[in-house]
């Protein structure tokens, strides 16, 4: 009795041209966020907002994808796991495989000379520094960021929306908006 193998149809598809975007590997914006920012959206929300963090990083996720870009995003109360994910960045960065990083260090960017050096030798590759309240309306040892002189650019006060806009400034930086 012979047997009948039975399979499923697969469409037909023409094959993709690659267009001088599609021929480039989809390269990877890092969003890094340091201590106490897991608590988004669930307290102070005059201050920061009610947006949780996970809403936050499905955003920046679809926003990074209209512009082209894959995006990872992290968070940890911790200076030494935040330093671990610039070094690791900075190396992507020379393989050709991460475009930046968007950075809210929270309460470390006023005291971690740490992470300032972490983003020092990482260079040229573009870390961009985002607050989501304006440090600079705030108590007077908000005002000062170890972070701001070795940043490619800062984004303050504009809430949670800062971060897309960050995004928005690494796709131009990596020429791809
Ligand atoms: O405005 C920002 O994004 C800050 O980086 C937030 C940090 C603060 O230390 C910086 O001065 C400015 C604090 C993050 C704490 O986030 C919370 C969120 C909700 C509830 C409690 C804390």
């Amino acid at each position: 009795m012979p047997r009948i193998k039975i399979t499923t149809p697969r469409p037909i598809l023409p094959s993709p041209i690659p267009g001088p975007k599609a021929s480039k590997a989809m390269k990877t914006l890092l969003i890094l966020n340091g201590p106490n920012l897991n608590l988004l959206g669930t307290r102070e929300p005059t201050v920061y907002g009610a947006t949780t963090l996970a809403e936050l990083e499905a955003e920046c996720v679809g926003h990074g994808q209209r512009l082209g870009f894959a995006v990872e995003c992290f968070q940890s109360n911790h200076e030494g796991a935040l330093i671990d994910q610039i070094q690791s960045a900075g190396r992507r960065f020379q393989a050709g495989e991460l475009a930046g990083v968007v950075l809210n260090a929270g309460a470390f960017t006023h005291t971690s000379v740490a992470l300032f050096d972490a983003i020092g030798g990482v260079k040229p590759l573009p870390v961009i520094e985002v607050h989501i309240s304006n440090v600079h309306a705030r108590e007077s040892f908000r005002h000062h960021s170890y972070i701001s002189p070795a940043a490619a650019g800062i984004v303050v006060g504009f809430g949670t929306d800062g971060y897309r806009l960050a995004i928005e400034g690494l796709a131009r930086k990596a020429g791809a908006a």
